[in-house]
């Protein structure tokens, strides 16, 4: 087989939103430094709310990993437990920023989001195409921040902190696991399932897309 497995085909295969996510002006802007505050106090806010979602999601998939291996259990063991953290970090921002999480706005690119983070924590959903859309939805964070540190980048200092959250070596290290734990399920997974799996890969992105124009537009 393939050295990155099937993800990176699928990677290969659509480039093009690939890079939309991991490459969005958003991020963009973060790294050349023109990025509009208000723009990030936008992101803060929503991420916020998904990083609330993300939660019971990640707990269904440490149940379907709970029952397939123990080193799977163990990586998403690590990323649940370092959502607290990151929840906490998410008011620490907030209130450094003034930024309300109390009530705050719900966008529709967030609620959709939140919306296909519950449908896929369903039991009835594969382990398979549940540990795919785990990978997909760390990785593009990882992809994208990683490129606001690397070399010739403008990052605003007072952003740097949030880009070392995704993109720093140990979440790359993690979602290199997660890939591989993904790689591994597709190998053996009958063709529907794979199928089902690359489906909610190309639906993680376009929702990622999304996520981001909410918080480079308007409104
Ligand atoms: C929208 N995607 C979104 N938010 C996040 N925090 C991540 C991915 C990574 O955890």
């Amino acid at each position: 087989a393939d050295a990155g497995g099937i993800t990176k085909t699928w990677i290969k295969k659509h480039v093009i939103l690939y890079t939309g996510a991991t490459r969005h002006p958003f991020t963009v802007r973060i790294r050349d430094g023109s990025i509009d505050p208000s723009a990030f106090k936008r992101w803060l806010a929503q991420d916020y709310v998904f990083v609330r979602e993300f939660v019971p999601f990640m707990a269904s998939v440490l149940i379907k990993a709970s029952k397939q291996s123990p080193e799977d259990m163990e990586v998403v063991l690590g990323g649940l437990a370092s959502l607290s953290g990151e929840i906490d970090w998410f008011k620490r921002e907030a209130s450094k920023r003034d930024v309300s999480l109390a009530n705050l706005t719900v966008h529709n690119a967030t609620r959709n989001y939140c919306r296909l983070l519950e449908k896929l924590t369903l039991p009835e959903v594969e382990y398979a195409v549940a540990i795919t859309a785990f990978w997909a939805i760390e990785a593009v964070y990882q992809e994208s921040f990683a490129h606001c540190l690397e070399d010739g980048n403008n990052t605003p200092p007072e952003l740097v902190e949030a880009c070392q959250r995704w993109g720093s070596p140990g979440f790359r290290e993690y979602c290199r696991s997660l890939q591989q734990i993904a790689n591994r399920c597709l190998e053996k997974a009958p063709e529907h399932v794979v199928a089902a799996a690359e489906t909610t890969f190309i639906t993680i992105l376009e929702h990622e897309i999304e996520f981001w124009n909410v918080s480079s537009g308007g409104t």
